[in-house]
């Protein structure tokens, strides 16, 4: 492994027939209803993360990343920037290249004239976003083939066919990774493995640790955006399991676990209160908490390890002068 710091367009929207897309639970469904009352009828109150992101939260999400505290996203930025051509060799021309969770696809169209792929597959949970961006992109660059593909990849997924079966490299940016526990993210990635086939591969970014101080304040800005972002999860589940949350009965709460090494994030209950819900009702005391999310930070070798269980050999590693983010490129290791 390599450490370096510092035809005609095709778009297709298989979200009508798309099986995938249907096995995942509709907002407000049945299957949403029971995983949120579970969470919160749990001893240690808990929620999924992606409840975080309706239509404002993803707003709040894109104003995060906009934030001096949260160095991720543009520290990942400048190190595509500086390596994007350096990538592209490793990768090679001609890919089909499965962007996940590509929201606008600005992240990937920005390594499009480098990476020179064959195909591009942005998927995405939100269906009519991804369709508008991959328009516009057809427009810039009609020698790719492009297939959108609107399923919530979090949970287990099979490429349709229209996603071409050679060299398919899935592109994973932002520290997403992170999100997942680290037995999750080996789960996750063991089912890109078994998708990307022996000649397969992975683009990846990941958080790695650094000070504390740091940590902590990319999780609790000083505008309060993350705490407007953690908070608007209580008026999604309002609206989603007809809960009766009162926003400024809580607060935020955030900070770097060392032992776990993790952020995490909570909403705390500032006054003892009950929250009632379709087919279910909790009190909570003063200073109970809802654990929201957890963003989990790794070593450059802890994560190497982390892909050599997912089936995934680690090929190039581009970081920061500061160290403070890496971009990975693995391949599969053949079975
Ligand atoms: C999407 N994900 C990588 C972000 C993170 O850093 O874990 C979500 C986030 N939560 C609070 N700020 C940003």
């Amino acid at each position: 492994m390599q450490v370096s710091r510092a035809p005609a367009i095709r778009v297709v929207s298989p979200l009508a027939n798309n099986t995938i897309a249907q096995q995942r639970p509709a907002h407000g469904s049945e299957a949403v209803m029971n995983e949120i009352s579970a969470g919160l009828l749990a001893s240690d109150a808990c929620t999924s993360p992606k409840f975080l992101y309706d239509s404002l939260g993803s707003k709040l999400f894109e104003a995060i990343c906009e934030l001096p505290e949260y160095y991720p996203t543009r520290t990942e930025a400048s190190i595509f920037a500086a390596y994007g051509a350096d990538m592209a060799h490793a990768i090679g021309e001609g890919s089909s290249l499965i962007d996940l969770g590509a929201g606008n696809c600005a992240k990937a169209a920005s390594l499009f004239p480098l990476l020179k792929p064959a195909q591009y597959v942005p998927v995405d949970i939100s269906r009519d976003f991804l369709l508008g961006a991959v328009a516009q992109l057809q427009q810039r660059f009609p020698q790719i083939e492009m297939t959108a593909l609107g399923l919530d990849f979090s949970s287990g997924f099979e490429l349709p066919d229209s996603v071409r079966a050679e060299r398919r490299v899935f592109f994973y940016p932002g520290s997403s990774i992170g999100n997942f526990s680290p037995e999750q993210a080996v789960t996750f990635l063991r089912g890109l493995r078994a998708n990307a086939g022996a000649d397969g591969g992975l683009l990846i970014g990941v958080d790695l640790i650094k000070d504390r101080a740091v940590l902590d304040a990319a999780y609790d800005d000083a505008l309060g955006v993350t705490g407007a972002f953690n908070l608007n999860m209580l008026r999604h589940l309002n609206h989603l399991i007809g809960a009766d949350f009162e926003v400024d009965q809580w607060q935020h709460v955030a900070f770097f676990n060392p032992e776990k090494s993790r952020i995490e994030m909570h909403l705390e209950a500032r006054c003892p209160l009950t929250v009632t819900w379709r087919g279910g009702e909790r009190d909570f005391a003063r200073g109970e908490r809802i654990h929201t999310e957890d963003s989990y930070k790794y070593t450059r070798q802890s994560f190497v390890t982390l892909l050599e269980k997912a089936g995934f050999a680690t090929s190039r590693m581009w970081t920061d002068k500061n160290n403070w983010f890496a971009v990975i490129h693995a391949r599969a290791i053949p079975d």
